[in-house]
């Protein structure tokens, strides 16, 4: 690589440590923030109501300067009040891709009197207060939220100051989770006069993030849960510009405060009233993922860079060797020719589509990454056309913007125009990318957008997207307008047959429709082992379950009980792949002593058994917008203890992970929820805990605590395998963990891993698996659905509750009475099935 761009980047980086831009460098945000506001001058003229069909319009005049703006208030699934306020005089951005199609509700009753009008949504009503201007929102007779009532409303209107702000209180709450990415805890601190800086939502490259922090990371997602033992409120704050966010907890109130730098006024209210309704609201609004092929669900393997084809192949042939489960090898920047995407180095890979024959005979996929920046060279393609049709974003003055990145000079493609998304997604056609083939799926890094010579190293706010939109109103929707082009790209190039993997860096509020995440650019260091965990657990409350962090840190070298550690974590984390650095060592599995790989290989093995769990998993979260990995405090937040718990987490309902973030550790403190009444149970250890509360937990360097919950039934494959395909036919092992009544329930989800065939054929089996009475059944959830499914059921395990508690202890030992096990069954999966097991 140029070696003045490494020295440049280099340079950046160590900027950066020195601290991102706050509120306080932001005229707009000091302004606003520090403004001593009393009554709101803004004033509704209630008599003034126009009513269509699905929405209400007032006119909203801000007596200060005597201007006019449009309120609109909308309900969405009668669960989610929508807040949208306009100019009349000037057009402002509204990032609507984030949003997928949905139609407001037919209006319902309302009540308009002088001084308020009242609007119904679902069970909920808001009351907008005319003079001053102010939101209530009400469940029934409970007050719930509140916008404007400390007369934060700001709307500016100048052309260099558009910035606009908004404070909102949520009554019976306690805490705020929500507004990722920031390495932070699952659980937002106190900001604002007195107490700290505001959050900070810009997307900017920032590698080896310090954590416990509100500066800014790679994504943003404005959205926030009010949460608390009383209820759960949701915020929506649909802006993509660069945005501050305050957040004051009250014992039974909080409060938070949006200021953004520009972009039309537009909110919702998800009106809960419990952290899994509300999370279901926002994927109503903003979609879930759909179900990812199965292989991505798998251990990926990465390496930055793999530099040749004979490197990548070698890999492999090593994971087989020394029988590490692998199913998805990456290529970075350096299989191009000259860092410009869509080409290859021919030189160190002569034969791609060899390679990627090779790999797929051995059931392994391969991702490349493409990044947004486009190198400036006359006689490439990509550059070419784009110049010839004016794809890429303009400086103010007309001419094509270019600024450094990896090739040295470049452009930047400008998604937002309609026709260069169309344009980009056909570069990832077959017959166009060259030597590429449907079994090699993209990362998009470098997305934010990276622009080496520009302030806090991207792109800067006056530069002009498609019709004349400036970057100032879209920055943190520019990556996931990429990951929008690459998925159609993806999606296109297999006739919609296959469904695509897409991992982005840089990501918005809706990004999960195309894209899976990591968290960036981390250390080997256990702080950011720790903090990986509510990093994607806030994530995925802000709709973007597929989440993961590089496993042992991307910068620098892992010592071996680290990289030990993180692999157990990782293999619970939806995401998984191992990721490092030019200059660290190399440290695929199999260059460590014996029992260093013995301990990996077990935590992929975990994952792997797990495979069909998981995948169940994110089909309901497809099908309902539940989360994939949820906080403690999902189910169980009428326990406080619980609302600051992201040490731990759930996989589904049923699976409870404790992994070891910290040195040296002989035992670690498991917090089990659910009270008396709720069992939790080791397979491995065939133990059975009980009882709220901590419990000690011994954890030798081979072992990561996880349990599954009492009153659950999950299938497992056991065999390890080379990959995912490899396992596809292999039996299933099904484990019943009795409640305190000896029953249980779980789901069941198959087909063929990799197609569409799922939605457009109903080309599946879903069932749901109960047992009471002693018998285990087995029915369809879909009576049209089918699948032929070549694996069978090989054995069933019931864990049952030993019922001899004595007086102190928190677990008890599982004798063989308490495990009934049932092997070589051979059945066939079927709506109807009924086993007596008892
Ligand atoms: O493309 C190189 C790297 C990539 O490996 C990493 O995962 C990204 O987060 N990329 C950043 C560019 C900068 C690396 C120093």
């Amino acid at each position: 690589m140029n070696l003045a761009i490494q020295l440049l980047y280099l340079l950046i980086c160590t900027t950066q440590i020195y601290g991102w831009y706050t509120c306080d460098d932001k005229t707009f945000c000091r302004n606003i923030r520090y403004k001593e506001f009393g009554e709101s001058s803004f004033k509704l003229l209630a008599d003034h109501a126009t009513i269509t069909h699905d929405s209400l319009f007032l006119d909203l005049v801000d007596t200060s300067r005597n201007k006019t703006f449009l309120l609109t208030v909308n309900c969405a699934f009668e669960q989610i009040h929508r807040f949208n306020i306009q100019d009349p005089e000037k057009r402002r951005f509204n990032p609507k891709e984030s949003l997928q199609e949905f139609q407001f509700k037919e209006n319902g009753n309302y009540i308009i009197a002088n001084d308020r009008i009242i609007t119904y949504c679902g069970p909920s009503t808001t009351t907008l207060y005319a003079d001053p201007f102010r939101i209530e929102v009400h469940i029934y007779d409970t007050l719930i939220a509140t916008a404007n009532n400390d007369g934060k409303l700001v709307i500016n209107t100048d052309d260099d100051d558009e910035s606009i702000s908004m404070d909102f209180e949520f009554m019976e709450t306690e805490r705020v989770y929500g507004i990722p990415l920031h390495a932070e805890r699952l659980s937002l601190r106190n900001t604002g006069p007195g107490g700290t800086i505001p959050y900070r939502l810009y997307n900017v490259d920032h590698c080896c993030y310090a954590v416990d922090s509100q500066e800014p990371l790679y994504g943003s997602v404005p959205v926030l849960y009010a949460h608390g033992r009383r209820r759960t409120t949701g915020l929506f704050w649909l802006n993509s510009a660069q945005t501050f966010v305050d957040i004051q907890n009250n014992p039974d109130t909080t409060k938070t405060f949006f200021i953004s730098e520009s972009g039309e006024m537009d909110f919702y209210v998800l009106i809960g009233p419990t952290l899994e309704e509300a999370t279901r609201q926002y994927t109503l609004l903003t979609g879930s993922a759909n179900l990812p092929p199965q292989f991505s669900l798998g251990h990926h393997q990465s390496r930055y860079s793999y530099m040749s084809q004979y490197d990548l192949l070698s890999v492999v042939k090593n994971f087989d060797e020394h029988d590490f489960p692998v199913d998805v090898l990456w290529l970075d920047i350096d299989y191009t020719d000259n860092f410009k995407y869509f080409t290859w180095n021919f030189d160190a890979f002569p034969n791609p589509v060899e390679m990627q024959q090779t790999l797929n005979s051995t059931g392994r996929k391969l991702v490349v990454i493409i990044d947004p920046h486009i190198k400036v060279e006359e006689g490439y393609f990509v550059y070419d056309q784009g110049m010839e049709n004016g794809y890429f974003v303009h400086n103010p003055d007309g001419s094509v913007f270019t600024g450094q990145c990896w090739p040295g000079l470049s452009t930047y493609i400008d998604f937002k125009n309609p026709h260069a998304q169309k344009w980009y997604s056909n570069l990832f056609d077959l017959d166009y990318f060259p030597s590429s083939t449907e079994n090699m799926f993209i990362w998009n890094d470098m997305n934010e957008p990276v622009v080496f010579d520009q302030d806090e190293e991207t792109m800067p706010n006056y530069l002009v997207h498609y019709d004349n939109w400036l970057h100032r109103d879209l920055h943190n929707m520019y990556g996931f307008l990429q990951t929008l082009g690459t998925w159609t790209g993806l999606m296109d190039r297999s006739l919609n047959t296959r469904r695509p993997f897409v991992l982005t860096r840089s990501h918005f509020a809706g990004s999960q429709r195309y894209a899976a995440i990591w968290t960036g650019d981390n250390l080997p260091t256990w702080e950011h082992l720790r903090v990986s965990f509510p990093m994607c657990l806030s994530e995925a409350l802000a709709g973007i379950s597929n989440c993961g962090a590089d496993v042992g840190g991307f910068v620098g070298n892992v010592e071996t009980e680290l990289l030990q550690r993180w692999y157990q974590a990782g293999a619970w984390l939806p995401f998984f792949r191992q990721h490092s650095t030019k200059d660290s060592d190399r440290r695929e599995p199999y260059l460590f002593p014996d029992d260093v790989q013995a301990t990996i290989r077990k935590a992929l093995r975990e994952r792997y058994a797990h495979l069909q769990y998981w995948y169940t998993t994110f089909f309901e979260h497809e099908l309902f917008g539940y989360p994939v990995i949820r906080p403690i405090s999902y189910y169980y937040n009428n326990d406080i203890n619980t609302l600051d718990i992201d040490d731990q987490w759930l996989v589904g309902k049923n699976i409870l992970i404790h992994p070891v973030a910290e040195p040296q550790t002989s035992s670690i403190n498991v917090y089990f929820p659910g009270g008396i009444e709720t069992f939790w149970y080791s397979v491995e250890k065939n133990l059975m805990y009980f009882g709220v509360g901590n419990v000690q937990v011994e954890t030798p360097i081979d072992y990561t605590p996880y349990f599954y919950r009492g009153g659950s039934i999950i299938t497992r494959k056991n065999t390890l395998r080379r990959s995912s395909i490899d396992m596809q036919n292999d039996p299933y092992n099904i484990y019943v963990f009795l409640d305190n009544n000896n029953e249980a329930e779980g789901t069941l989800y198959v087909d063929d891993n990799i197609s569409f065939d799922y939605k457009n054929n109903k080309s599946f089996l879903y069932y749901q698996l109960t047992y009471i009475n002693g018998m285990l059944n087995m029915y369809t959830l879909d009576e049209d659905s089918h699948f032929e499914d070549k694996a069978f059921i090989e054995s069933i395990l019931v864990y049952r509750n030993p019922n001899q508690f004595e007086e102190g202890t928190k677990y008890i030992k599982l004798s063989t009475d308490n495990v009934l096990i049932k092997n070589n069954l051979n059945l066939k999966l079927k709506s109807g099935l009924q086993i007596k097991l008892l």
